[in-house]
């Protein structure tokens, strides 16, 4: 019996989608959408491949040949995952192309079909190649907070963690993927349950949806592990829902953009040779999906090691680093995270308020989005307060973050993402007003809230920070918290 489709996912004119309207109808109700008109400009468009749709794998090999890249073998599992080796660029679009060149004969030979076949994957093209802009981001993809903050920080701060591998891996979430025919990825949710975006620059992909609320149908009786191919066939036994789940299905052609939602389990079939942009992303409609993945894997990463508790020296550390290394960041990288962003948010409000907002009554789009930021966070930092412990924390000096020149770069991207989202980017960025910024008079940094170690400090930061700028519990009670609540439902839905 196949798979169970229910729909095929929307697809409409990205050019003629306010921004608003992306958010009110995909971010905040978390479905997926397919996105036409964006990609007109894009150089990677011209340069990747040829008119009728094929990829120029040559123009791979000459510009970008000696990168080394993460390639899966789509016909070896290794865990949850398709085995990966590293090689350079040039090595496997060699490969690439002699399998294209051999008769179907050969192929038949290669057991049936994905033995050979190699998918390059998460490929940080925009990190390795900043000075080749392959591509500008879509507008509606903009208020990126990882990628942003990444471009200043890194993740994580446990040396321990913060390896060389890690460093690549960890860089920023702005992908390049190419395969031939046939590759594919295996069903999952994304890396911190973030939105993520998907562009074909050449080829067809196939995709297969399944909705948070439905995602316990992919999983065996403990809830511990998911099917990993929807095209198997899967065991009754092993996962009694699976035949129950009820699929949208997608065929993403070139030139089209899929925007995929937090905590959305798929699977993706190359039905071409094709070459893709993707990002992952998170803000302040998702953040809380991030959240709640990061407590339930710090309470697996906790339950795996129990029975060590009593002969460990520091029991919680280790929880927090084995969090870190599997999730990808602990509590105390995402508690820096979000001060740091809240921070870089409260700046920029206090700009608004200084430079344009004259009535409380009308605040600007940009502003009511900083305050819907802040409140995001709050609201997460109070569901973290409920688990703070000692090593969960880390210790921010606020006024050394403020005088950072890499918090300065997080300040200046943020408003320029605002600037861009609100106000189709007029000024340049003014590093001399930032300067210019008094501290002590915006009494953000009262003596108690210097160093932030607790969420119990950034929620009463960002109380301050309201209760400064007279935006009260009626402005904290209108559209902007009911947007959040609604977003609250979706992510309550996604048990797994
Ligand atoms: O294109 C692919 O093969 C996988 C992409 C994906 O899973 C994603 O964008 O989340």
């Amino acid at each position: 019996m196949g798979l169970k489709i229910g729909g095929q996912v929307e697809r409409i004119n990205g050019k003629e989608l306010s921004y608003k309207d992306f958010v009110d109808n995909y971010l905040v109700n978390n479905q997926p959408v397919v996105l036409t008109g964006l990609m007109d400009d894009w150089r990677a468009c011209k340069d990747w491949g040829f008119q009728d749709g094929k990829p120029n794998l040559h123009f791979f090999s000459t510009h970008f040949g000696n990168s080394k890249v993460q390639v899966a073998e789509c016909g070896k599992r290794e865990f949850t995952d398709q085995k990966r080796v590293e090689m350079s660029v040039s090595n496997f679009i060699d490969h690439w192309l002699a399998m294209s060149t051999k008769d179907s004969t050969d192929l038949s030979n290669c057991q049936e079909n994905d033995e050979s076949l190699l998918y390059l994957k998460d490929w940080h093209f925009v990190k390795e190649y900043p000075e080749y802009v392959a591509y500008t981001t879509p507008l509606l993809f903009r208020d990126d907070w990882l990628n942003l903050y990444l471009n200043s920080y890194h993740m994580h701060t446990d040396p321990g963690t913060y390896q060389e591998t890690n460093e690549i891996s960890c860089s920023d979430y702005r992908f390049v993927y190419m395969g031939a025919k046939g590759t594919w990825t295996p069903l999952h949710a994304d890396v911190f349950r973030s939105y993520s975006w998907s562009a074909n620059v050449c080829g067809k992909k196939q995709w297969h949806f399944l909705s948070p609320s439905q995602c316990h149908l992919v999983f065996d009786r403990n809830l511990k592990n998911s099917v990993y191919n929807i095209f198997d066939d899967v065991s009754d036994v092993k996962f009694p829902g699976f035949k129950k789940a009820i699929w949208m299905e997608c065929t993403q052609d070139r030139n089209e953009i899929i925007f995929v939602p937090s905590g959305w389990y798929h699977q993706v079939q190359n039905m071409e040779d094709t070459v893709s942009i993707n990002h992952n992303w998170f803000n302040a409609q998702n953040l809380s999906y991030v959240w709640k993945l990061l407590l339930k894997d710090y309470n697996e990463a906790k339950e795996y090691i129990e029975d060590i508790r009593d002969i460990c020296e520091d029991f919680e550390s280790l929880c927090q680093r084995n969090l870190a290394a599997n999730t990808g960041m602990n509590f105390s990288d995402f508690f820096s995270f979000m001060t740091r962003v809240a921070l870089a948010n409260i700046i920029q409000l206090y700009l608004n308020f200084k430079n344009t907002e004259k009535q409380l009554s009308s605040l600007s789009p940009s502003t009511q989005h900083l305050i819907l930021n802040l409140l995001s966070i709050k609201k997460v930092s109070l569901s973290m307060k409920l688990v703070d412990t000692e090593s969960s924390c880390s210790i921010l000096d606020v006024r050394e973050v403020l005088k950072d020149p890499l918090f300065l770069e997080l300040c200046r991207d943020m408003e320029i993402t605002y600037q861009m989202i609100y106000e189709h980017w007029t000024k340049c960025w003014d590093p001399i007003e930032h300067s210019r910024i008094n501290f002590d008079e915006l009494e953000l940094v009262d003596s108690n809230l210097c160093k932030m170690c607790r969420s119990e400090h950034l929620i009463r930061l960002i109380d301050n920070v309201f209760s400064h700028f007279g935006v009260d519990s009626s402005i904290e009670n209108s559209v902007l918290v009911s947007q959040l609540d609604e977003l609250e439902v979706f992510c309550n839905d996604s048990v797994v």
